[in-house]
Order: structure tokens, then C-alpha cells, then sequence
């Protein structure tokens, strides 16, 4: 048998984001601050929600697309971390029996039924002022930025964002909808913290209008891109068992209402586009690009 003797290619870009990962994990648990004491189950949940192993894409997408644009890191860094942290109290809550009833979230049992729904419903409530606590005592950014960036994040998370796009899911996802209905609840349960993410870091890096809106546009098609690559894998028989599968039964998903090939292939359009837009902005070979190729694995 032929032995080759030609050391396999590292992957640089695959180290240095795994190096990021671990910078954000390892900042996420300074931002958390949680007591010590084993006695606080409050602290624990928060914990179990928010250091369990995740991909930490809202982050990882902040910090690559304000570096990329001439923003420093460490600002960047607690932005991403602050948006994980909403990201977090939004999974506890929508595991919940009143929502969508899950037992396992990233390969472990979800918070209520690890803590109990009333532990749960506290933890998401305290993962989201301390997202807030974040950005308001970011230190390197201008006073007047943290206000703006607080309301970003309020803006990303309210009644015409997250909120209403889970409202929207919840209530109206059991009956029949349009294509139109069911991508604008998309934009809002998914679409609206990418778009925060992008938004964020153009305000730090102070980047011009023009490109603040191809980041908006891109940010849209990744919220799209996203769901439907969720959608894909509820229904997929050799999916990742990290989550409770077949969710989504009975649901008027894009992929129940199309089919799974016309959902794959709105999903290659929704890639492409984002990648014209940060193309445009960044280059053709730009690290934000090369973290979406990752973030769909099962795509390509
Ligand atoms: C008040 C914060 C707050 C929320 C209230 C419950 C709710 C409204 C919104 C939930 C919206 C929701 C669950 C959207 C799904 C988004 C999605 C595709 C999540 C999966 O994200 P990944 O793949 O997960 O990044 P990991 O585990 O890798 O972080």
C-alpha cells in the first residue's frame, strides 16, 4: 500500500475561526458573571443556556464583518456576545411547553426541564437585561454609540422584531400561509438578529451608507437562508440529533408548502445573493463568505 508522505493541508481559516470561537466562549463566560454559589439555580440556567455548545454564528458574524471593515476586535467581541445572550433567552423560551415544547436543544436537556418553567422564564428574562447591561458598558465606544447600539438590539428583539416574528409562528403557523407570510415571519423570528449583528458592526467601523445597506440586504437573505436551512434539517432522517426533530410537523413551512427540492433551491439562491452582496463590500474571497459556505454543510 502506497503511503503518502505529503502532511495534509492545514486549514487556516477553519484554526483562526475556531480560535475566535474560543474567544468568544471564554468572554461569553466572563460577561455572564454569575454567583458561585451552587445554590443559584438562576445562575446555572443562565449557563446552561448560554455556554452550552452552540455555533455562536451571531457572534462570530459581528466580529468578521466590523474587523473586516477596519473595527477593532474587543468591542466587536462583547456586541457579539450580547446579541448570544438574546439569542440564548430566545431558544429557552421558545423550547417551552407553551411554544414549542422541546426536551433537547444543542445535545443536552433544555433549560425547563432541567430547572423548571418557571427557572426558565427568569433565566431568559435575566440573559436579556444583561445583553443590554453589555452594550451599554462596551468601553471603547462613544456614549452616544452605546445608545444607538441599545437600540439596535431593542429594535432587533421587540414587538416588531423577534417578538412579533415568534407571535406570527406560534399563531398563525398552524394554518395554511403564503409564501409572502411565512418569509416575513422568517425575516422577523431569524432574520432580525443577523440584520442587528451587520448593523452593529457597520456602526462601529462608522461604515458608509451605502455599504450599511448592502450589509442590511445581505443580513435579510441570511435570515431567509437560515430558517430554511432549519426548516430542512426538522425534516431530514440523517440530520444531527442535537435537537428535538419533526418539530415542525403539521407547520406551514417553505418546505411544506414547496416541497424539499424548491426549498433547496430558494436556498441556493438566498446563498448566492448573499454572496454578490459580500462580495460587493468585502471581495470575493472575504472570511464572511467563507463562514456561510460552513454554516450550511448539509448544502454542499
Ligand atoms: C424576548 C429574546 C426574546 C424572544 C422572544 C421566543 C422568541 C421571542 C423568539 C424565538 C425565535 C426563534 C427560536 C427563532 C429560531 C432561530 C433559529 C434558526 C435558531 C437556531 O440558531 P442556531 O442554529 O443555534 O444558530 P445554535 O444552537 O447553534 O446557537
Amino acid at each position: 500500500m502506497a503511503i503518502s508522505l505529503v502532511p495534509p493541508q492545514r486549514d487556516t481559516f477553519a484554526d483562526g475561526l475556531g480560535a475566535l470561537r474560543g474567544r468568544i466562549d471564554r468572554r461569553l463566560a466572563h460577561l455572564l458573571s454569575t454567583s458561585a454559589d451552587e445554590s443559584d439555580l438562576i445562575g446555572a440556567a443562565m449557563e446552561a443556556a448560554l455556554l452550552s455548545p452552540g455555533k455562536r454564528v451571531r457572534p462570530l458574524i459581528v466580529v468578521l464583518a466590523g474587523c473586516q471593515l477596519g473595527a477593532r476586535e474587543a468591542p466587536l467581541l462583547d456586541l457579539g456576545c450580547a446579541l448570544e445572550m438574546v439569542h440564548a433567552a430566545s431558544l429557552v423560551l421558545d423550547d417551552m411547553p407553551c411554544m414549542d415544547d422541546a426536551c433537547l436543544r444543542r445535545g443536552l436537556p433544555t433549560v425547563h426541564v432541567r430547572f423548571g418553567e418557571d427557572i426558565a422564564v427568569l433565566t431568559a428574562v435575566a440573559l436579556l437585561g444583561q445583553a443590554f447591561k453589555v452594550i451599554s458598558s462596551t468601553s471603547e465606544l462613544p456614549s452616544l454609540l452605546r445608545a444607538q447600539l441599545v437600540g439596535v438590539l431593542a429594535d432587533a428583539v421587540g414587538a416588531q422584531g423577534l417578538v412579533r416574528g415568534q407571535y406570527q409562528d406560534l399563531r398563525e403557523g398552524s394554518r395554511p400561509r403564503r409564501v409572502g407570510e411565512i418569509t416575513a415571519t422568517n425575516h422577523l423570528k431569524t432574520g432580525a438578529l443577523f440584520a442587528a449583528a451587520l448593523e452593529m458592526a457597520a456602526q462601529v467601523a462608522h461604515a458608509h451608507d451605502d455599504v450599511r445597506m448592502t450589509l442590511r440586504e445581505a443580513a435579510l437573505e441570511l435570515g431567509q437562508a437560515f430558517q430554511l436551512y432549519d426548516d430542512l434539517c426538522d425534516g431530514a432522517s440523517d440530520a444531527p440529533l442535537c435537537k428535538d426533530l419533526g418539530k415542525d410537523a403539521g407547520k406551514s413551512t417553505l418546505v411544506a408548502l414547496l416541497g424539499q427540492e424548491a426549498a433547496r433551491q430558494r436556498l441556493y439562491g438566498h446563498v448566492q445573493r448573499i454572496a454578490t452582496l459580500l462580495s460587493g463590500v468585502y471581495g470575493p474571497d472575504c472570511p464572511l463568505l467563507r463562514l456561510l459556505y460552513l454554516l450550511f454543510p448539509r448544502l454542499y
